[in-house]
């Protein structure tokens, strides 16, 4: 079973587990033991599975158990070993159960709902905050519970006796029968008619304030109680549980507010530079020239709100570069100088490029608020970089990213070699999906390009969205040649077998055009046929597997070379502040964007990151600035030939270790490239030691 599914399982049971516990307690509250009994049976049962569960998990790393073990289980186990001692005898025997019975059940209940809203809601790391809360939380449910099984009248009157029976000592609840619980749930009318009787008995005792009858009277309903008479009273016990929960409860949420520190240094040198001395990024400028022999590309792009028309006719009210969707795609021969001047017309959230995957210098990667200020309606900002990486690229703002990217900010970048022949047929095929409506470039139909049996062919893949799209090519074998615009070693031939592409990722996929004809599926769907009809269906192809695909190469570094820094980064969500309000985050280290310790790194260091997906949905890490080097999923080494990629997708229960060198200085972001996760504060910078950004402490995305 995957990580990912027994996350989901543990979620399951721990939900159930508290439904069965708090049922008992409601079911024998109502006087229907022999029910409370078999949920009390399933809910030990629910238990069981839990620990076991837990025990598995824990086998796949630290990360997606602590907090189960830290608070989750030890409550479970410390309220069910209560339960036992108050509730096992009497469920087994029949009858009423007494209130402290009763509250025991509803206290595991708690325990299990504390654990899951742990899990849920706190995330990782387990905090002292939320275990305070959670504790406080469960004393505070076990007091009101208490409260409501004895009766209020009752328990006040039992406040003025100063009685209290051993057995409820360990949860601090008096113990009292069911019966007097207020006329209405009693089980039938003569002990409603008791209940009502001792009610009115007790009312008046506490009017009168006689603790000696009180006493008497409680012990003549308890021979348990009076068998053991108690040292303290109730008054000063529940106080003391009432004062002990609200102090924890008080403390949790003082400590809510304790801020992180502002840098990580992943176990390498601290800063020798103070983080607002150094060089600013907007100093770190591209080449002025292209390399020999290359030549200089210029563009403009104005970025703009205009509606356009999909080839169905279908209107987008999209915002543009160029008033096109996708804007114009910039092409480049390997070695130009590209020069791009970008106008914002009327986008009033402002706009920058960024080069996705391209490794530009830092003062050209488009971070509003890291690496430029926004380029608001009626500004300009021009870019300029060397096209030294060949390759599949695309480009879109960074600003209001969730918003600007889907509406249409976004084109793509392709670098082409100077030194080798180019395909017979190649396709850009940027994936996108406008208002819920996915197309291909502008067309939300199928494309039918031509191309001659015996051509080759080169398939441009590109996915613009913030969730994996599944390609199938039929009709044909094919090679994956490229992955995030980096060729992969010695592609073997491969058919029959689907192509998962990460929000943000690129696959060059390479064939001979056969004879017959050949279908590109996206999501099932033909979406381009290329020879002739043909409607194949691709979805029970096995997938392709980027990670032990193609030949082995030499690494500049694998799992077991020294890192000068090493980061962990949980993915998860919680509730977490982002951009200074409260939210229901996609956290990172149990923190949202800005409020994640930046990494801090030095040029010339070795830099792994290990990124763990605690987390229900998928995240396409992205850092920008450097390609990575993926070593391993899940603690297995990746086989086959080196794989770089800016883009990952981690899925639930995922754990990827993957390297690079710090060899471009900058202030780096580094963040989910599912772009509303990353609005949501699953966002963070990698700052090189000695360069400050601009703006200080918030950047867009
Ligand atoms: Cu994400």
């Amino acid at each position: 079973m995957s990580t990912g599914q027994l996350v989901v399982l543990d979620h399951v049971v721990a939900v159930l587990t508290a439904a069965l516990w708090l049922a008992a307690g409601a079911v024998a509250a109502a006087g229907r033991t022999r029910v409370a009994l078999g949920l009390a049976a399933g809910g030990v049962l629910a238990v069981a599975g839990r620990l076991t569960l837990v025990g598995v998990l824990a086998d796949r790393g630290w990360w997606f158990v602590q907090e189960k073990v830290l608070v989750g289980v030890p409550l479970l186990v410390v309220t069910v070993a209560a339960a036992a001692v108050l509730a096992g005898r009497p469920l087994l025997r029949g009858g009423d159960l007494p209130p402290a019975a009763v509250t025991s059940l509803f206290a595991v209940g708690y325990a299990a709902l504390a654990g899951f809203v742990v899990t849920y809601v706190g995330g990782y790391p387990l905090t002292w905050s939320v275990a305070l809360l959670a504790l406080a939380g469960v004393g505070g449910a076990v007091l009101v519970t208490a409260q409501a099984v004895t009766g209020p009248a009752v328990a006040s009157a039992e406040a003025a006796s100063g009685q209290v029976a051993a057995a409820s000592r360990t949860l601090s609840v008096p113990a009292r029968r069911v019966g007097a619980l207020p006329a209405g749930r009693g089980p039938n009318p003569a002990e409603q008619q008791a209940a009502a009787e001792q009610q009115a008995a007790a009312e008046q005792q506490a009017a009168a304030e006689q603790p000696a009858a009180a006493e008497q009277q409680s012990a003549a309903e308890q021979p348990a109680a009076a068998e053991q008479p108690a040292a303290g009273g109730p008054l000063t016990r529940r106080r003391f549980l009432g004062v002990a929960a609200a102090g924890a409860g008080a403390a949790g949420i003082g400590l809510a507010f304790v801020r992180a520190p502002s840098a990580d240094a992943g176990g390498g040198a601290a800063a020798v530079h103070p983080a607002e001395h150094g060089t600013p990024v907007t100093d770190l400028r591209g080449p002025t020239t292209p390399a020999a022999g290359g030549g200089v590309q210029t563009y403009s792009v104005t970025a703009r709100r205009s509606a356009v028309a999909l080839t169905s006719g279908r209107e987008v009210d999209a915002w543009t570069f160029d008033g096109r969707l996708p804007g114009p795609p910039l092409t480049a021969v390997q070695g130009d100088l590209v020069e791009v001047t970008l106008r914002n017309e009327d986008i009033d959230d402002g706009v920058t490029i960024h080069w996705h995957g391209y490794d530009v210098a830092c003062g050209e990667d488009g971070a509003p608020g890291a690496t430029q200020d926004v380029v608001a309606a009626g500004a300009e900002f021009g870019y300029r970089f060397r096209a030294d990486q060949a390759g599949t690229f695309w480009y879109h703002t960074h600003q209001v990213s969730h918003i600007g990217v889907r509406r249409g900010l976004f084109g793509t970048l392709v670098v082409t070699p100077r030194d080798a022949a180019p395909d017979d047929v190649d396709l850009v095929l940027p994936v996108h999906t406008y208002d819920g409506v996915l197309a291909i470039g502008d067309d939300d139909g199928v494309l039918e390009p031509d191309a001659a049996p015996g051509a080759s062919v080169r398939l441009r893949l590109l996915n613009t969205d913030s969730e994996p799209h599944r390609f199938g090519l039929a009709g044909t074998a094919f090679r994956l040649a490229a992955v995030d615009g980096r060729d992969v070693h010695e592609p073997g031939e491969v058919s029959e077998r689907a192509l998962r592409l990460p929000a943000g990722g690129r696959y060059d996929l390479t064939f001979t055009m056969p004879d017959g004809p050949v279908a590109l599926t996206v999501d099932g769907d033909v979406r381009l046929r290329l020879g002739g009809d043909s409607d194949p269906s691709t979805g029970g192809w096995p997938e392709l597997d980027p990670l032990h695909y193609g030949g082995p190469d030499d690494v500049p570094f694998t799992l077991d070379t020294e890192y000068d820094r090493h980061f962990t980064m949980v993915l998860d969500r919680g509730a977490a502040m982002v951009d200074g309000r409260p939210a229901f985050a996609q956290t990172v280290n149990g923190r949202g964007h800005p409020s994640i310790p930046e990494q801090l790194v030095a040029e010339g260091d070795l830099v792994r990151f290990t990124v763990v997906n605690r987390s229900l949905e998928t995240h396409p890490w992205h850092l920008h600035g450097h390609g990575v080097l993926v070593l391993a999923r899940d603690g297995r080494a990746a086989t086959g030939s080196p794989l770089w990629v800016d883009t990952f997708d981690v899925r639930p229960g995922e754990v990827w270790d993957v390297a690079f060198e710090a060899n471009n200085p900058g202030v780096w972001m580094n963040h989910c490239h599912n772009l509303p996760h990353a609005e949501q504060g699953m966002m963070l910078r990698l700052r090189y030691d000695g360069v400050t950004a601009v703006g200080g402490g918030h950047a867009g995305h």
